[in-house]
């Protein structure tokens, strides 16, 4: 009867046991990480050490399945295998004590040199918060695991207690104070890193963007088509892709950012500020951003209107000469706050397009998860070769001297931009009425090129000419439209856009990687 029930509790006890170890550990890693750096965390560290070592093919799928939700997936995966692993801890520790407190502490240092290993890293400090955490997790475990298998002290306990052969008082006891402890630990944990967002999210909003002393003429009427489900000519900030490696998005402070310019043929080197650049000639432009990542009719491209200054004049001042008139560099590297690095041909940077250090999207300051304070954005070029958030520092150097990131991880060196065209409206699988007029509509960018031309095939038709809405800039998409009257069944739209150097969207799928996808975006509707 004893060992029955025995064999009945201790499994589930142990399991417990390994979780609430796990929780702690946790915990308290939270709280060191307030005392270290939010980025530190074990979650956060492990979680940005897969994305650095996830192969790209991979992360384009997480970009493409989960979009903006990918980091999220990832942190509840993490979590998910750190709930399984405590558990199997927690089971192992009712057999052999030490080796159960041993595991946890293996985890811990994986997450201290995941932690120390991110490009974004610190130092040694940032391997505490993980390895603290486990000492905790440990000394728990080791601790609740001999309540399980001793003896109760005979003197204190009841029969029943003495009858299943371990310690239930005591575990009980250590089991609620270290749940206690440890939400305590976490939620005080959660509140001081929570506040060291308050000095950047203030800075912010004591923002006022200055008049540009260059404006951007306003948007032409006609460039906005008044069709239901085209694309917005401008982009909402709230609706704007977003793409990056930051599990933690940074929260830098205005008032205390710098950014450095230095590097080969730099001859004055400078460093700026804020309030300096806020206090330049400042130009407003519309440019269209698009990701490498973004697939053939996908959703990673976004046009607003931006406010910043041009980069070229701050390279001039720098003393810095574009390859082409005998400059040394040629690469440009941007380095961000949280250890991305993007290389951009200076060549593209100096040749007279409005390459710029952003620092206001859409009338206002720039949002947190698209680079507040200040980023970089070249027309024309895909975002990871130009499009740096959260710059804080420049190196002019040379492609053959250098890879960035992405590079680092298999993509191209150099990445303009393919004239590409996507179907807003009908949406696939729609089901127009036979016989009525929809229209076909969306939009088509070949970014400091321009869109001449947008045809419409349907089924195996002739290619017809749509109606292109007003161009703004050719740094921007354009809008167009096609009416079309279907006959009954189902039929496959294609559209394919010509740019202003004559040449015609490739019909050749290729995948995004290294260097963006091409190819037709179509879709499939049925009229019944
Ligand atoms: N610091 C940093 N900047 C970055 C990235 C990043 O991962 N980290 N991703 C780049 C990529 S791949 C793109 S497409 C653009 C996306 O900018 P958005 O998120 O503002 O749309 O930012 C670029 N700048
Ligand atoms: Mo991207």
């Amino acid at each position: 009867m004893t060992t029955t029930s025995r064999n009945w509790t201790r499994p589930p006890l142990g399991a417990l046991a390994g979780l609430l170890a796990g929780y702690a550990a946790l915990a308290v890693a939270e709280l060191v990480s307030a005392a270290v750096r939010p980025e530190a965390g074990p979650v956060i560290a492990v979680g940005g050490a897969a994305i650095d070592r996830t192969p790209p093919a991979f992360k384009d799928y997480a970009i493409r399945h989960f979009g903006t939700h990918d980091k999220l997936v990832l942190q509840l995966g993490i979590l998910a295998v750190l709930t399984v692993l405590a558990i199997v801890l927690g089971l192992l520790s009712l057999r052999h004590r030490k080796a159960g407190a041993l595991g946890v502490l293996l985890f811990g240092v994986v997450g201290g040199v995941a932690a120390t290993g991110r490009p974004d890293s610190t130092g040694i400090s940032d391997a505490l918060p993980s390895v603290v955490g486990a000492l905790v997790g440990a000394a728990l475990l080791y601790w609740l695991a001999g309540r399980l298998t001793a003896a109760p002290p005979s003197a204190a306990a009841g029969a029943d207690a003495r009858e299943g052969g371990w310690d239930r008082r005591g575990f009980i006891v250590a089991a609620t104070a270290a749940a206690a402890a440890s939400t305590g630990a976490g939620a005080l944990g959660r509140t001081l890193n929570n506040s060291r967002g308050h000095d950047a999210v203030a800075s912010r909003a004591a923002v006022r963007l200055p008049k540009p002393a260059s404006s951007a003429a306003p948007v032409p009427k006609g460039a906005q088509l008044r069709v239901p489900g085209i694309s917005p000519f401008i982009t909402p900030n709230g609706d704007f892709y977003r793409v990056d490696t930051a599990l933690v998005v940074p929260q830098v402070d205005a008032g205390t950012w710098r950014l450095r310019i230095h590097g080969k043929g730099v001859t004055r080197p400078i460093t700026v500020d804020f309030h300096d650049l806020l206090h330049r000639d400042l130009i407003e432009r519309d440019i269209t951003l698009t990701c490498v990542s973004n697939e053939v009719g996908g959703p990673y491209v976004g046009n607003a209107r931006w406010i910043g200054v041009r980069l070229a004049d701050l390279l001039e001042e720098a003393g810095v000469r574009p390859p082409s008139k005998g400059g040394a560099a040629d690469q440009l590297v941007a380095r961000s706050v949280d250890g991305m690095t993007i290389g951009t041909p200076v060549e593209d940077i100096m040749d007279g397009r409005d390459a710029m250090l952003a620092l206001g999207m859409n009338g206002s300051p720039l949002p947190f998860v698209h680079g507040f304070p200040v980023r970089m954005l070249v027309p024309g070029l895909y975002g990871y070769v130009s499009a740096c958030k959260w710059i804080q520092d420049i190196e002019l150097t040379t492609f053959d001297s250098y890879d960035p990131y992405w590079v680092k991880h298999d993509w191209s060196k150099k990445a303009p931009i393919k004239t590409e065209s996507r179907i807003d409206t009908p949406k696939p699988f729609a089901r127009p009425r036979t016989g009525v007029t929809v229209m076909i509509a969306g939009v088509a960018w070949a970014q400091h090129r321009g869109i001449d031309k947008v045809e419409v095939q349907v089924d195996d038709g002739p290619w017809q000419r749509a109606q292109l809405a007003a161009e703004d800039t050719t740094d921007t998409w354009r809008q167009w439209s096609l009416p079309w009257k279907p006959t009954p069944g189902p039929h496959t739209l294609t559209v394919r856009a010509t740019d202003r150097t004559g040449r015609l969207q490739t019909e050749k799928r290729t995948n995004t990687i290294p260097n963006g996808a091409s190819g037709r975006h179509s879709v499939v509707v049925t009229a019944g």
